[in-house]
């Protein structure tokens, strides 16, 4: 085990000494790995990226925040199951449950939970239904905790105007080489600029009310049992105030896709209206989730939006020569991109469906 990843295990008072790291790489921008120690005890640590999240103090303060105010509502399950179904972080020998390594690096430690697993791509349409239910159970646990009490870590995240001008911008500053290769889903973005902006209006508006959200609600961000029961959510770095949409969107993005997030053949790209009526029933009847009034309308329309912006991101990230997404290739924004813009496509066409099944079931 590299001695940079025991030394910043040591100052964390968990049990026992680390004698295992093994890298998770499902995630595009922090550093994770599973620490196993001689204390029989796994526990997960995390580099929190600093070039993302400006103030990682913060974004620990809301990780922490928003675990514990789900844990409490656990508090009543057997140990066993409890610790199954909730994240715990552990604080610093020195106090604090952030740890700044001698290079300036920022991590923390939580617990990992034994005989689970994740999905990259849903294998079956109970594997949706068990995602729909633990998404909308995270907000139906984070409904009474006031956002206003969670840091803004990443100002506008899911701003769609946001996101737009840092695009034209990369349009601007881009090499011609990139944007040629980009050329197709440069234009489509322009055409689409002014559906794209609207759900963005009704947040500004006013007409959306603002609660905790997740804000990466993709199906690696839920963790399923052996069995495909979902056990809760992981990954609570970008929680901060949102709107139901966001969640809603950005869990359909990943959860009703036939292929890969990074597919590189668009032809694998796939809407499941199966898998988005069983993601559906999962969210509002297994849940206990009651929508509040405005947070109804448009549900559907969401995962068009929030399909988009992701792929509109990583469009922008492929013009600036890849400084934000981790990429394994050239080409992997781009392939990204287009996945994405492809993925938003196929949700237009089946949207009177799908906006029929969210009111059946809803
Ligand atoms: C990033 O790092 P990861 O994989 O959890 C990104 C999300 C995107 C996602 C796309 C802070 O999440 O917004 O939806 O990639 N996180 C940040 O897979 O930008
Ligand atoms: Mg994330």
């Amino acid at each position: 085990m590299e001695l940079h990843i025991k030394r910043v295990f040591e100052a964390f008072a968990a049990e026992g000494a680390p004698v295992q790291a093994d890298p998770i790489k499902t995630g595009h921008i922090n550093q994770t790995f599973v620490v196993r120690t001689d204390a029989g005890g796994s526990y997960v640590l995390q580099q929190i990226n600093g070039r993302v999240f400006p103030d990682p103090e913060a974004v620990i303060d809301n990780k922490v925040k928003v675990a514990s105010h789900i844990a409490a509502k656990r508090a009543g399950l057997p140990e066993q199951e409890f610790r199954r179904r909730a994240l715990r972080f552990f604080e610093t020998r020195s106090g604090g449950f952030l740890h700044k390594d001698p290079e300036g690096g920022f991590w923390n430690l939580l617990n990992y939970i034994e005989d689970s697993r994740v999905y990259l791509r849903t294998p079956n349409s109970k594997v949706a239904r068990e995602a729909g239910r633990a998404i909308a159970t995270f907000l139906k646990d984070t409904e009474d905790l006031d956002p206003s009490a969670l840091n803004v870590t990443i100002p506008r995240f899911h701003s769609m105007s946001l996101r737009y001008s840092q695009f034209d911008e990369a349009v601007a500053s881009g090499s011609d080489e990139r944007k040629s290769e980009a050329e197709d889903l440069i234009g489509r973005a322009f055409e689409l600029r002014s559906e794209m902006l609207s759900l963005e209006r009704r947040v500004s508006e006013g007409l959306i009310p603002l609660r905790v959200t997740h804000n990466d609600t993709k199906i690696s961000n839920v963790l399923f049992s052996e069995d495909d029961e979902a056990l809760c959510m992981i990954d609570l770095d970008t929680v901060m105030p949102g709107v139901v949409h966001y969640d809603f969107g950005d869990a359909v993005r990943t959860i009703c896709n036939k292929g890969d997030e990074d597919e590189q053949d668009v032809a694998n790209v796939g809407f499941d209206l199966e898998y988005f009526e069983a993601f559906v029933k999962g969210f509002f009847r297994d849940s206990g989730l009651d929508l509040r009034s405005g947070e109804a309308e448009g549900l559907a329309f969401s995962s068009r939006v929030m399909t988009f912006i992701v792929g509109l991101r990583m469009l922008t990230d492929y013009l600036n020569n890849d400084i934000y997404f981790d990429t394994a290739y050239e080409t992997h924004n781009l392939v990204r991109a287009r996945s994405q813009f492809r993925l938003a496509d196929l949700i237009g066409e089946r949207l009177g469906e799908m906006e029929e099944i969210v009111s059946r079931i809803g």
